[in-house]
């Protein structure tokens, strides 16, 4: 899809400039609050001495969500700030200023002096000298600092293990941050991520969009399996999306690691935006940053504006909760500004129940390839030697690191189940009747994440255990997908190809596959239709006939 709408007229470079409102409170805080330079427009919290106005120079919606939500932080580092000072009068003059509702362009936590280890740290020194020169806004934190650097620093505390971090943000925070959108024009574009499209969808985006128009990404596509055709993938995710009973302008695959499918995004923002904000919104670690740093680099080649806001870009990395508070970004030309948001946290997520130290093995690095059972090429513990080959993976247990067990309990003898997911996850295939006993003996070893077995005396284990029977009808092309939220997926081939010796018996009258699948007991699982990847994919996937009206009124795909 080509570029049709990116202005090539050069404009002031501009820095961002989030309109950082001044606040009064009641209780005479002594804390300093940063003076910094303001817009001639109203703030939201200017409305105690001055009525709201509501023409050309009025608050844009975005800039009132921008200035409530950091309006709320400065609030809550006062009030925090305050009760340290009851149990120890103020240790450092520099704290008194410590307080700013100016945040770190990196990941939008505001900015402080006092804590060390919180998101939004930087030195007293650096932040007088910056804050001296109106610089605030150039600023990136000590986590930030950290993360660009390679180091896995989880911001995110509270449910399912994640160790350290204070700042906790749920979905239902999120949404109450969000609220106001559902009654204000903007362009929503919503970010799912292909590796963990069930579990990173956020169904519920429509309570926050409202009637807004969405337009969907779908990210990572450079990880899919070698060959698959994306034309596959684009009508699957239509159909997905439809079945969700989500309407969408349009859908579009694409990579921010080799920018496929980014142009053809910019030109549908371009051609929807119409003078509005655009957000984007997603799960946690989606890639929402990443996508916002591949849109400025690609419209910085004809916008200075882009180009400009492409020094101070929010900061990516592998662990969820980077980003910690909305990031503005002066991105277009013709007004109207982008939004970055701090990703959804979704508690049916793998990412949700292992330690911050395990997070960046749930994340693939490379392209994935499928890693089929039966097959000799991969582990087997405690299997006989041709054991497997007459009756399959009946009675066999399959364990997908220390996160997932399949008890295979009803399958033909030619059934493959084929995994895609991160490499580094192990996968293991034993007796079922062994499997309690080697879970016992090694998650935490073998089977891991959990790693370290002196780590896992909180691991509660496989408590949820879900009964899976998959109909078929056509035994050459997969019955399934089974995903699991968070980590990847496996398609379940009643015959499976790369077992194919000869022309398939045929089945008569379809059959059925029965799995017990556990995972720890907040996880979710889906049952889905097969995603085409690979050569095969594209051979055995069937576009849906579709009549006239569903042909005019399906969203369009594009990579
Ligand atoms: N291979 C690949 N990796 C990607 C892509 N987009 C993002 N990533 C990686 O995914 C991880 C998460 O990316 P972020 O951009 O930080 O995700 P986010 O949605 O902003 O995450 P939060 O701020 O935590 O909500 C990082 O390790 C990125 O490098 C992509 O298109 N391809
Ligand atoms: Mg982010």
């Amino acid at each position: 899809m080509a570029l049709k709408t990116i202005s090539t007229f050069l404009s002031p470079f501009s820095l961002p400039n989030p309109k950082l409102p001044q606040f009064l409170f009641p209780n005479k805080s002594s804390l300093i609050l940063s003076q910094l330079p303001r817009s001639n427009k109203p703030s939201r919290y200017d409305a105690a001495v001055e009525l709201e106005g509501t023409g050309a120079a009025a608050p844009s919606p975005g800039e009132r969500f921008y200035e409530h939500h950091h309006s709320i932080e400065a609030a809550k580092l006062i009030l925090k700030d305050n009760k340290k000072k009851k149990k120890d009068k103020v240790k450092d003059k520099f704290l008194k200023a410590s307080v700013t509702v100016a945040s770190c362009y990196g990941c939008g936590a505001p900015l402080q002096t006092s804590e060390m280890e919180d998101p939004g740290y930087v030195d007293s020194e650096t932040y007088e000298l910056k804050k001296k020169h109106h610089q605030l806004r150039t600023i990136l934190c000590r986590r930030c600092r950290l993360l660009s650097h390679g180091n896995m620093i989880t911001a995110v505390g509270g449910h399912g293990g994640y160790s350290g971090g204070k700042l906790f943000i749920t979905a239902e925070e999120l949404r109450e941050k969000l609220s106001h959108l559902r009654h204000e024009k903007a362009l929503i574009v919503k970010l799912v991520d292909i590796v963990d499209f069930n579990g990173s969808f956020l169904s519920r985006v429509r309570d926050l969009a409202g009637a807004n128009p969405i337009i969907l990404v779908v990210t990572k596509v450079d990880l899919l399996p070698r060959d698959t055709d994306l034309n596959c993938v684009g009508d699957w995710v239509v159909e997905a999306t439809t079945r969700k009973k989500l309407n969408v302008l349009s859908v579009h695959l694409t990579s921010s690691k080799s920018l496929v499918g980014i142009t053809g995004v910019i030109s549908e923002i371009q051609k929807e935006k119409k003078g509005r904000d655009v957000y984007i919104l997603g799960s946690a670690n989606v890639g929402k940053s990443a996508f916002i740093n591949a849109l400025l680099k690609t419209m910085a080649i004809n916008d200075p504006v882009a180009a400009s806001a492409q020094r101070y870009k929010p900061i990516q990395s592998a662990v969820p909760g980077t980003t910690l508070g909305p990031i503005q970004i002066n991105a277009f030309l013709g007004g109207g500004k982008l939004y970055d948001t701090p990703g959804v946290h979704l508690y049916h997520r793998q990412t949700a129940v292992v330690q911050s130290e395990d997070l960046p093995v749930l994340a693939p690095k490379s392209r994935l390839r499928g890693l089929s059972f039966p097959s000799s090429q991969v582990v087997s513990d405690n299997v006989e030697e041709g054991s497997s080959k007459v009756n399959g993976l009946n009675s066999f247990s399959i364990f997908w690191g220390g996160l997932v067990r399949i008890d295979v309990l009803k399958v033909l003898p030619e059934t493959c189940l084929t995994f895609y997911g991160p490499k580094r996850i192990p996968i293991h295939m034993v007796p079922t009747h062994q499997a309690d006993e080697f879970y016992q003996k090694e998650v935490g070893v073998l089977l891991t994440p959990p790693s370290g077995r002196e780590k896992i005396e909180d691991w509660k284990g496989l408590e949820s255990e879900r009964k899976v029977q998959l109909k078929f009808e056509d035994a050459t092309r997969p019955a399934s997908d089974i995903a699991i939220s968070g980590l990847g997926w496996f398609s379940v081939e009643p015959i499976g190809r790369s077992l194919k010796t000869s022309e398939p018996k045929p089945i008569e009258s379809g059959g059925e596959l029965i799995l017990a699948v556990h995972v720890p007991r907040s996880v979710e699982i889906f049952v889905r239709s097969p995603l085409p990847v690979g050569k095969a994919g594209a051979q055995w996937y069937q576009y849906r006939e579709l009549t006239e009206k569903e042909e005019e009124v399906r969203p369009k795909w594009y990579f």
